[in-house]
Parts: C-alpha cells; sequence; structure tokens
C-alpha cells in the first residue's frame, strides 16, 4: 500500500514534468569509492533523507548537509527525491550536486522515462521490484548517468545482471515490511560480487560495527541515511 501510494502520486507530478536536460559531465562513483579506500576510509554514499528529521529541508540545507558529508568524507552523495512521502525536492538533488564535487545519486521511485530526465544526476536507482529495469537501464545510460539497481533477493539480483546493471545495491531494508537484516547483503553481497557487479550496501547501518560488517561481507560501498541525518557526527566515525 505504501508503494502503490508513492507510485499513484509520482504518475499524477509526472503530468507536468519538464524534458529538458543537460549533458554534464558525470561524476564517477567506483573511481570515488575506490580512491576512499586508498586513502584508508570506509566508502560511504551519504544520504540527505529529510524523512528520518520528519520535516522538508529549508532553502540552502541540502547543499549544507552536502558540503558537512563531503567534509566527513563521503565518497558520494544521495539525495531523495519524492516529495510525497519522503519530503524530498528536485532543488535538494541540484543544490547539492552544485555544492560538492562528488557523484550524486538521485533516490526516487522510477518507473518511467520522463522522470529520468526531470533532474542531472550521477547516478539513478532503479528498483527491480517496481520498474521495467530491462528497459529504464538503457535510458539512464542514454541520458549521460548511471544506474544503481537495486534488488532484494537472488531472483532480483540475476534480473538485474541480465539487464546489464554494474552497480547494484543490496538494500537490508524489506521494501513492504520495512524490517532491516543485515544478513541480507551478507547472503547476497558475496554473489553479486562473484559476477564481477560492484556492490552497494543499504540501509540499516548506524554504527562503525555494522558498517565493518559489511564491509568484511564485501561491500564496495555503503549507503547510509537515517543514522547520519539524525546524527550528523556519526558519519565521520563511521567513515574513520
Ligand atoms: C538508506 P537508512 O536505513 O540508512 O536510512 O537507508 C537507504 O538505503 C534507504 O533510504 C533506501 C531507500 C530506498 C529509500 C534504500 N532504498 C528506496 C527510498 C526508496
Amino acid at each position: 500500500p505504501l508503494i502503490e501510494g508513492i507510485l499513484s502520486a509520482t504518475e499524477l507530478r509526472m503530468a507536468g514534468a519538464k524534458q529538458s536536460f543537460d549533458h554534464l559531465k558525470s561524476r564517477d562513483l567506483v573511481g570515488s569509492a575506490i580512491s576512499a579506500r586508498r586513502r584508508g576510509l570506509i566508502p560511504v554514499i551519504a544520504e540527505i533523507k529529510p524523512r528520518a528529521i520528519s520535516r522538508p529541508l529549508r532553502a540552502g540545507e541540502a547543499g549544507e548537509i552536502a558540503r558537512f558529508y563531503e567534509s566527513r568524507g563521503a565518497c558520494g552523495i544521495s539525495v531523495l527525491t519524492e516529495p510525497t512521502y519522503f519530503l524530498g525536492s528536485i532543488s535538494s538533488l541540484e543544490e547539492a550536486r552544485r555544492s560538492t564535487s562528488l557523484p550524486v545519486l538521485r533516490k526516487d521511485f522510477i518507473i518511467n522515462r520522463k522522470q529520468i530526465r526531470e533532474a542531472r544526476a550521477d547516478l539513478v536507482l532503479l528498483i527491480v521490484s517496481i520498474a521495467d529495469i530491462e528497459d529504464l537501464i538503457e535510458d539512464v545510460r542514454a541520458a549521460g548517468m548511471e544506474p544503481l539497481v537495486e534488488v532484494h533477493d537472488e531472483h532480483e539480483l540475476d534480473r538485474a545482471a541480465n539487464a546489464g546493471a554494474t552497480i547494484v545495491g543490496i538494500n537490508n531494508r524489506d521494501l513492504i515490511t520495512l524490517e532491516v537484516d543485515l544478513g541480507r547483503f551478507e547472503a547476497l553481497g558475496p554473489i553479486a560480487r562473484d559476477i564481477g557487479l560492484f556492490t552497494v550496501a543499504e540501509s540499516g547501518v548506524s554504527s562503525r560495527e555494522e558498517a565493518l560488517r559489511m564491509m568484511n561481507a564485501g561491500a564496495d560501498a555503503l549507503l547510509i541515511g537515517n543514522s547520519i541525518m539524525k546524527n550528523p557526527a556519526l558519519l565521520g566515525e563511521i567513515t574513520g
């Protein structure tokens, strides 16, 4: 029901979407994660997630948070742009991208190609369980961005790999029950790595110990939102 609500709100909004799109040079997440590791940091894609603090952001705040995240060693920034349930906005994505030199991931419920051209990001989240990723992966690349394909189980991982994904996010949170289990990445991460995919451990990390647990399971990067939105100082502890 949550997902259905989000998707129907998205469809309504898309009626007025603009089509123009700006091809700026794309920033490379894989390179940025590798360089973080070389500097001895845990590679974290730090998320701007207004839902975690239960209010939309003020003008300028997304830029401030993005700069703070960069200063604490993040290798990328994720920005929730879904407005209805996650209180996000396209303008905070644009602000975040203007304010740092890090690759920026657009976090939304993308179900059609019009949405892809709504905003300039470096990566666009595509969720296997809700979207026609076989088509959308091509659309994202045609727009000069890279898809980060989110999976929850082995079947979805196969689908992502067969559709040509190279970066996969394994979500520790079940999108229906919202339950978090770090064991999900531990089970799927190694399988994804074995087939040569770049793996992002998504959701549920709120301490250095949990971050190390994901790294030990072979994560190439972590995606963290809630815990660092509530307590930004935690990010520096986690990245190291
Ligand atoms: C971040 P967390 O538990 O640290 O806030 O998780 C991120 O993984 C989560 O926001 C997320 C998400 C999503 C949100 C992962 N996939 C899809 C909305 C839609």
